[in-house]
């Protein structure tokens, strides 16, 4: 091999052992540059007798350009290389199958939320909420439960601390959804000031309420739904067709019974417990206790203002996590507030 395609050789050489571009540069300047080893070849042609001049001058240039046609190989070489890796490194793999979009649903006692929302409204009463954090005042004072009243205290009660981890005074966990209706009654107090007869109150409260309680069948968190009737001549008769009307169309079954057991509330008087049968299907003959009731105490009515000796009317509670557990036949409260989508999705 003569003495240029030797040096040509080793350039290819060179060139293909060089993997970096800038390096490729360095290398280029090895052979081509201002004292490169092609270049000093090409100076020293003028050294070389006349006859020998063309000839050797044309084979430096045919070595000049194996080289430089080399580098430019080499070049796209390491262009295309580095396309690739960047190709590889940004891939989508768009084979992959995409997460699939689940569909939602309503929880099972928001449904029967929804549900006793439409038969009140259907009977002319409005639907009200309020805060989950309530005032001492709302939660009990106004309802006419006395201070030393056990509902009241920590062992029954979530109160809010304040940042030192102190007991926020008066602040609480509702523990139920009656002041809601006592913010009612004081707005509606305050709107109708003006005039000489009332209109009368007719509402329900729906929301989640908090007591310090958890086994089977109670939960720290649960619901409740109360109703408020005010007038001036709203009986307890009144109440027992509003109630008995709704259990019918609730269960959508004319094959029940309800009846009034003597109770006791801070917040009624008389006070009654509700019970229900059904008269045919699997829970034939057995009473249920479902909610809470009586005509309104005078000292409620007292504290947001309103007249006892003119108006009268009567509130219940309700329970409508029990109100779902006897329509889907659930046994354990609990499996309605852990989020497992396997027993929830059963309802959708
Ligand atoms: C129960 C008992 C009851 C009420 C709730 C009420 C509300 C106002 C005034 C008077 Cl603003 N009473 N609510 C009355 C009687 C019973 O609930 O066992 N609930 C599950």
């Amino acid at each position: 091999m003569d003495r240029l395609d030797q040096i040509v050789a080793e350039a290819t050489a060179a060139f293909s052992e060089t993997g970096d571009p800038d390096a490729l540069e360095q290398v280029k300047a090895i052979y081509l540059g201002r004292n490169g080893r092609i270049t000093d070849l090409l100076k020293g042609l003028g050294k070389l007798p006349v006859d020998e001049r063309k000839a050797a001058g044309a084979a430096v240039n045919r070595a000049k350009e194996a080289v430089e046609s080399a580098l430019q190989q080499r070049r796209e070489a390491l262009r295309r290389m580095a396309l690739a890796a960047r190709l590889a490194e940004e891939a989508l793999d768009v084979s992959l199958p995409g997460r699939a979009q689940s569909r939602g649903g309503l929880h099972p006692v928001t449904r029967t939320l929804e549900r006793i929302e439409a038969l009140f409204r259907s009977i002319g009463f409005a639907v009200a909420d309020g805060p989950e954090i309530e005032a001492e005042f709302q939660n009990f004072t106004a309802l006419n439960t006395p201070e030393d009243h056990p509902a009241r205290s920590m062992h029954d009660t979530f109160y809010l601390e304040d940042e030192a981890g102190r007991v926020a005074k008066g602040i609480l966990l509702r523990t139920h959804t009656s002041p809601i209706q006592v913010r009612y009654m004081q707005a509606h107090v305050a709107r109708y000031a003006g005039l000489e007869t009332m209109p009368e109150i007719r509402v329900i409260a729906p929301g989640r309420v908090y007591r310090v309680d958890s086994d089977a069948t109670h939960s720290p968190m649960f619901h409740q739904v109360e109703g408020l009737w005010i007038g001036e001549s709203v009986s307890f008769a009144d109440l027992k067709g509003v109630i008995g009307d709704f259990l019918r169309r609730f269960f959508e079954s004319d094959d029940l019974q309800v009846r009034f057991r003597p109770s006791f509330f801070p917040f009624t008087e008389p006070s009654a417990e509700i019970d229900m049968a059904f008269t045919s299907g699997s829970l034939k003959g057995r009473w249920l206790e479902i909610a809470g009731c009586g005509m309104v105490h005078p000292n409620v009515l007292r504290h947001v203002g309103i007249d006892p000796e003119r108006y009268i009317g009567f509130a219940f509670g309700m329970g409508p996590d029990r109100l779902t557990m006897l329509r889907y036949g659930v046994n354990d409260l609990r499996l309605f507030f852990d989020g497992d989508l396997r027993f929830l999705r059963q309802f959708v």
